[in-house]
């Protein structure tokens, strides 16, 4: 009888050892190999004021894919030092590039990062991961201005990396007059007088075909074949005086003495340029030009989801959100992060644009099919010839 109840005591005992133990463990991330951790700054904080959610096993790598001359690379180096995460680091030169790579059945990515437009797009062809914003607490400081864009209103695949603007940028010591229209690009008369100094164009299809539609006094989303027959006629005139189509390499060239003087430009890019050479000088033509806004997205293919995520929220940590606009001098959507932004930068309406500029802007859209079609043909020719 003792016996009996000595073993029934034990029974109890190993009973409730077992559901105290047992099953109750939050199932780990997939991502092996897992690596330690430690939670950066800005998400400890974030976990004071929040339900904490938990820290992810980070994988051993991350393949992340950016636009060329976008990124202060010091902190890809910061997060690798936190985190034992080693990144490959890649650029493209285009959101059509980035496109292109993904429909042809790239699968390495993890973190990209397209532009408005091409988010919409991306979206409707299947190609993006959806975003589980709990692991993303730093998604609370994004300013208001940036948040639930009209091309993913509720943030499913996509947060903010940077926003800007596409206008001229002119080296003032040769460009006189100051430009004031697109047609310091685009009027042959006028872009031609500085053929012999350099001029560069984007190799961008949605932002040089746009520009001259807007020259033309068209919306940047025009899908009139008429009008997108003229906006190529007014390119094809002042082509053969730009030197270089080029969106990847030009601020190196803007760099270099005699090699460029007049660009269609994106706002940060001449202001990097500006560190070297101080005349250099941003503009947005009186026709208007694009406002736009570029964002992390984790491609549905990417096998790392949680590290992206982890990535991403690290990028928004406002202290590093800062840092890479005081490298890149490209408005952060980061609002916490304006504290730590040189002031040069934060005060500057040219980077920061205000709101007189930005009622002048459109923003690029998706186009429909038979739209998209049309431009397609339009740049090809433009291209060929
Ligand atoms: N140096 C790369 C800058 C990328 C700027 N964003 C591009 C927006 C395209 N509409």
């Amino acid at each position: 009888m003792k016996n009996r109840f000595l073993l029934l005591t034990w029974l109890l005992v190993m009973l409730v050892v077992a559901a105290q133990c047992g099953g109750g463990a939050a199932p780990q991330a997939t991502e092996a190999p897992p690596v330690a951790t430690e939670a950066p700054a800005a998400t400890e904080e974030a976990m004071a004021t929040e339900e904490a959610a938990p820290e992810p096993e980070l994988a051993k790598e991350l393949y992340v894919f950016n636009w060329a001359d976008y990124i202060d690379e010091e902190l890809l180096t910061m997060y690798e030092e936190e985190t034992g995460v080693k990144i490959i680091y890649d650029t493209y030169d285009s959101n059509e590039d980035l496109l292109a790579k993904l429909q042809a059945g790239a699968t390495g990515y993890d973190v990209i990062f397209p532009s408005d437009y091409m988010v919409d797009q991306m979206i409707d062809l299947g190609l993006l991961a959806e975003l589980d914003l709990n692991n993303i607490p730093n998604f609370q400081y994004l300013a208001d201005f940036n948040k639930n864009p009209a091309y993913d209103p509720d943030h499913k695949y996509s947060v903010p990396y940077f926003w800007g603007s596409t206008g001229i940028g002119y080296e003032a010591s040769v460009v006189d007059p100051p430009p004031d229209s697109w047609a310091w690009i685009f009027d042959p008369e006028i872009v031609c007088q500085y053929q012999d100094g350099g001029v560069n164009v984007l190799d961008d299809e949605r932002e040089l075909i746009g520009a001259a539609l807007r020259y033309l006094g068209y919306s940047l989303n025009d899908t009139d074949e008429a009008h997108l027959n003229e906006a190529r006629d007014v390119i094809m005139a002042a082509k053969p005086c730009w030197k270089t189509f080029d969106s990847a390499g030009y601020i190196d060239n803007l760099m270099i003495p005699g090699e460029v003087v007049l660009t269609h430009a994106w706002n940060g890019d001449v202001f990097v340029a500006a560190e070297e050479n101080e005349n250099w000088t941003y503009v947005m033509p009186e026709e208007g030009g694009v406002v736009w806004q570029d964002n992390m997205c984790v491609p549905a293919s990417s096998t790392r989801k949680a590290t992206a995520e982890h990535f991403i929220n690290w990028m928004m940590d406002p202290e590093h959100a800062a840092q890479n606009t005081n490298y890149v001098w490209y408005p952060s959507p980061v609002e916490a992060a304006k504290e730590f932004i040189d002031p040069e930068i934060l005060e500057d309406p040219a980077i920061y644009v205000d709101d007189e500029t930005i009622s002048r802007l459109e923003w690029i859209e998706e186009l429909p099919g038979d739209g998209l079609s049309i431009w397609d043909r339009v740049w090809t020719e433009i291209k060929a010839q």
